[in-house]
């Protein structure tokens, strides 16, 4: 991979998108990589919480490769949006659970990218924004669809129709962010929330995951039938057994499925 690294430990893997130059624009290349890289992790038993975070300091992920779209033809535009489309639907859908350690400018792409991660922590002085209508084009990596969904439509029309850029403290009052931590702390408190995460159910977790995923999109009565369901199959695990086995005993559980 020539723009991104991959470090896997504890069961933890920090994937870092590395193009400082361009403060971590995604172009065609790093999308079909993150693409490739997702596809591997979903399949590995060993990561079960994946860190996704931006090289230097400065940024996070500052949008798409504005130097490879200006000249971009709408067929192209499409191919390198459907890149993404299979990209961020693989990072949102994973079992595993994501956590984007947003460093710095998350700005269009970068923003998208953050949003399709299950949990943002956000830097002290990280920066978030939706700035494609002042580009002459609109989220195209799915920034119409999960903002909303995160802070709300007027909030997210808002940030949309202005390309307003806001901190990170403004990101935590909208639910864009989970929690602000200064920034030399950043991935030390994602692996510490990751080490948590990881001493509970990991299956549990990815039905949960999948619970709330497909709920949202679905009407209430659809998703609660789901959630039903998935907890239904929840009953033939042996966590299930082990967990509430461990609870009767007053001992700690070994929570081992996923
Ligand atoms: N693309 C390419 N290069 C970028 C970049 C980007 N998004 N952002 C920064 N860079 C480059 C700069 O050009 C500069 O390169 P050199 O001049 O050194 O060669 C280097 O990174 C450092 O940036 P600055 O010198 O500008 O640094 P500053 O600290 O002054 O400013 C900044 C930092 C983040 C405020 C500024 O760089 C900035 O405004 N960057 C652009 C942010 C932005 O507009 N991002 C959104 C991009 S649009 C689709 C269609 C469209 C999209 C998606 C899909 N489909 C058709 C499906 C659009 C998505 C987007 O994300």
């Amino acid at each position: 991979m020539n723009n991104l690294l991959m470090e896997v430990e504890n069961e933890i893997a920090v994937v870092t998108i590395n193009r400082p130059k361009s403060l971590n624009a995604l172009n065609s290349e790093t999308l079909a990589e993150l693409n490739q890289c997702f596809c591997e992790i979903e399949t590995r038993k060993d990561i079960k919480v994946v860190i996704l975070t931006g090289s230097g300091e400065k940024s996070f992920v500052a949008g798409a490769d504005i130097s490879e779209m200006v000249n971009a033809t709408a067929a192209e535009g499409r191919t390198m949006g459907l890149l993404a489309y299979n990209a961020f639907g693989k990072l949102e859908n994973m079992p595993q659970v994501t956590i984007a350690a947003v460093n710095g400018f998350a700005l269009g792409g970068g923003c998208e990218i953050s949003m399709a991660c299950d949990i943002r922590i956000a830097s002290e002085n990280a920066k978030f924004g939706q700035p494609e209508v002042g580009l002459g084009t609109l989220p195209g990596f799915g920034g119409t669809q999960r903002l909303p969904r995160l802070v709300g439509k007027g909030r997210a029309k808002e940030l949309i129709f202005t390309c307003d850029m806001i901190d990170a403290q403004e990101a935590y009052r909208i639910g864009l962010a989970n929690k602000v931590v200064p920034l030399a702390e950043l991935i030390d408190y994602c692996k510490k929330m990751a080490t948590k995460i990881i001493s509970k159910g990991s299956y549990a977790i990815s039905l949960a995951k999948s619970a709330i995923n497909t709920g949202l999109d679905v009407d209430l009565s659809s998703g609660l039938k789901l959630e039903a369901d998935l907890f239904g199959l929840s009953f033939a695990t042996a966590d299930k057994k082990e967990g509430m086995s461990a609870f009767l005993e007053k001992r700690q559980a070994k929570l081992t499925d996923f």
